[in-house]
Formats: C-alpha cells, sequence, structure tokens
C-alpha cells in the first residue's frame, strides 16, 4: 500500500488566539486529516523564545489543545502532541543547527521584527536560532506539506534550503522537500485598529480574539477603521480595512474575494457592510466557542496529549535515529 502523504503544523502558545490565528492557521489544519496523515502541535519551546510567564503560557497551551479539538480536530486521525513532550525535537535541533547560518538566520522578517523591539544585547539565542527548531519539527515528521499563515512561509522556506544542503551534503534523500500551503484566502489577516499591520496575538492591537464575548466581537467590528469613501472593493494598497473585512467575510464564507465584492456591491453604507460581516464572524465563533468550553470541562485534553506524545514519539525517534547514523553519531544497544 502507498503510504499517505504527511502534513503537519504548530501554533505557539504565546497569547490568547486570534481571528487572524483562526483564519491563517486552526481552520484549515483539518481540512487535511482525512487525507493526510496529520500531526498538529502546540510549539511550546518556541513561546519561551521570548519571555513569558509560566502559568500563562501552561493555560494558553492547555487552550490551544480545546481550540484544536473544537475546530474539528479528530484525535483518531491527527496526532496532537506538545513539541515539549517529544525530545526528538530538541535533539534534532541541536544536530540542524550546524546546518543553517547566521546571515541567513539573521534574514529573517520575524526575527527582524521581534528582536527591533529588544536591547541588541539583550537578544536570546532562541529567537534567533528559531527556525532551526521549526525546521527540526517539520523534517522529524518528513511532513510533505505544511498549512500555515503568509508570515511562517520564510520559515518553511529556510527549511527547504536546509533539506537541500544536508541531502547534497550526505548525497542521500535522508529528508523530503517540505511545501508549505497557505490558505487560498485570508493568509494575513489585519488589526482592525491600524489595517496596515498584522494581527498578532503577542502583540495585540485591533485583534479580534477567539475568547472574545460575542457583543465585543461586534463592537470591534463595527468601531473597525475604514477609508472616507463608500465603495466595498478590494484594494489592499488605498483601502486596507475594508479589504481586510471583505477578507474575514471571504473567508469565513468560504467564498473567493470577488464573489465577496460582488455580494456587497449595492452597498453604499459601511455600517451596513460591517454589520454583515460581524453576523458572519460570530455566526461561525460562537458554535465554535461553545464547542470549546465543552471540551475545557470535558477532562479529555490530558489524555489526548498523551497518546499523541506516544504516537509521534514513534515517528519522531525513528527519523532522528536515521539522522544520527548519516551524520556518524554512533549507534548502540
Ligand atoms: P505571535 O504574535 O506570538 O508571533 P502570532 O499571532 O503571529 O503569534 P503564531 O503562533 O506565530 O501566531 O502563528 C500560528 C499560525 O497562525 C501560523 O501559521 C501563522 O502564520 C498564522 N497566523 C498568525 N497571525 C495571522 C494573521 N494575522 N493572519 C493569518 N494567519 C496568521
Ligand atoms: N513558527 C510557527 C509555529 C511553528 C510551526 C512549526 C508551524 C513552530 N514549528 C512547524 C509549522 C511547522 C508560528 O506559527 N509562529
Amino acid at each position: 500500500m502507498e503510504e499517505r502523504k504527511r502534513a503537519l503544523s504548530g501554533i505557539k502558545p504565546t497569547g490568547n488566539l486570534t481571528l487572524g490565528n483562526y483564519i491563517g492557521a486552526l481552520r484549515e489544519f483539518k481540512k487535511f486529516q482525512d487525507d493526510y496523515e496529520t500531526f498538529i502541535f502546540i510549539a511550546d519551546l518556541h513561546a519561551l523564545t521570548l519571555p513569558i510567564e509560566p502559568s500563562f503560557l501552561k493555560n494558553n497551551t492547555k487552550d490551544i489543545v480545546a481550540f484544536y479539538l473544537a475546530a474539528g480536530l479528530d484525535p483518531q486521525k491527527t496526532t496532537i502532541f506538545l513539541q515539549s513532550d517529544v525530545s526528538a525535537h530538541a535533539e534534532l535541533n541541536s544536530i540542524l543547527i550546524n546546518f543553517l547560518y547566521m546571515g541567513e538566520l539573521s534574514r529573517m522578517t520575524q526575527f527582524k521584527e521581534k528582536s527591533q523591539k529588544l536591547n541588541h544585547e539583550a537578544i536570546g539565542v532562541g529567537l534567533f536560532a528559531y527556525p532551526v527548531l521549526m525546521a527540526s519539527d517539520i523534517l522529524l515528521y518528513n511532513a510533505d506539506i505544511v498549512p500555515v499563515g503568509d508570515d511562517q512561509t520564510q520559515h518553511v522556506e529556510l527549511t527547504r534550503d536546509l533539506v537541500h544542503r544536508f541531502n547534497e551534503r550526505y548525497k542521500k534523500e535522508v529528508f523530503i522537500m517540505p511545501k508549505a500551503v497557505k490558505p487560498k484566502v485570508g493568509s494575513r489577516i489585519m488589526s482592525l485598529s491600524d489595517p496596515t499591520r498584522k494581527m498578532s496575538k503577542s502583540d495585540p492591537k485591533g485583534d479580534i480574539f477567539l475568547k472574545d464575548d460575542i457583543n465585543i466581537i461586534r463592537k470591534k467590528i463595527m468601531s473597525a477603521v475604514t477609508d472616507t469613501g463608500h465603495e466595498i472593493k478590494y484594494d489592499p494598497e488605498n483601502k486596507p480595512g475594508i479589504s481586510n473585512l471583505l477578507t474575514i467575510y471571504a473567508s469565513l464564507s468560504d467564498i473567493t474575494i470577488e464573489e465577496a465584492e460582488n455580494k456587497f456591491k449595492d452597498i453604499t453604507q459601511y455600517g451596513e457592510f460591517k454589520k454583515t460581516v460581524a453576523d458572519k464572524v460570530i455566526e461561525v465563533i460562537e458554535p465554535f466557542q461553545q464547542r470549546y468550553k465543552e471540551i475545557l470541562n470535558s477532562g479529555v485534553i490530558d489524555q489526548v496529549l498523551s497518546e499523541g506524545a506516544k504516537r509521534a514519539s514513534y515517528i519522531a525517534n525513528k527519523t532522528l535515529r536515521k539522522v544520527k547514523k548519516t551524520v556518524g553519531l554512533y549507534l548502540h544497544e
């Protein structure tokens, strides 16, 4: 029997999940679990790359598992696990860290953005080496596809460079080439208060949080920044606010941007448009929040994680052994 292809992705538990995380990542994940062998994890080691309160990290982690399940991930089909539960991630990281270069890592947009806010002397090595650990995550499972939002595709590209370099060096196909897969619509949801910047959970400004009260969600959308015109048109350059709301609407309605534009072509009041967008967001998020609460109260999370860790470890350790052998580390009984 031909082996199924693999899909892998993760979210780091650095804060409350946003509508951007939902549209760019979370809601995409379950689309793969029927056709791919799917691995979805919590990138908790990555969350340590910037200072974080232990209890906050722990709560965020549990929350994300509940959100994964609420979004329709089925633990029978998808291996759900914590990165820190599978020690092979840290081990492969310490091998692969020798295969990426300072120059490459310093050019990563995420590193540049996050380190810019810090004093140069206090930029953590982990923040700098973030993409090495991410490459380890992907390569341990020989993932064919990596569903991510726009901001993570650069890291997947770097992983591809690493695969090429590693396989060339050892003259064999140790790793297979992964590919980033972005959602058709909504790979970069912008802040509602400043639609020129990405909606981001660790630096929230104009974010919609998945845990926000429904009335707050409506309020946030109704007061989203737009422009002075009155046309509902997709034009990210000149109408970033309207374009962002159109994207949110199209994505959650499973239609194209053009179809969304067409739906609103006779509307000339931004207020009316915003109300329809808010209704759509609430229609999707309200039952999702309900499922999330039920899951948190059901006590299934620990079991899902312990089974996930076992399955993930088995596969990850197989790859790790292969890599150790390849580079000349001595394996013995
Ligand atoms: P942080 O603020 O801590 O950097 P984040 O909100 O950017 O976090 P991540 O954990 O880095 O979220 O991302 C999880 C997934 O969600 C990734 O696949 C990422 O590409 C996607 N994602 C994050 N923000 C957005 C957004 N605004 N629009 C679409 N996708 C997003
Ligand atoms: N860097 C990702 C989280 C992440 C990830 C991965 C995503 C860590 N390892 C491997 C896909 C594949 C982010 O969302 N910030």
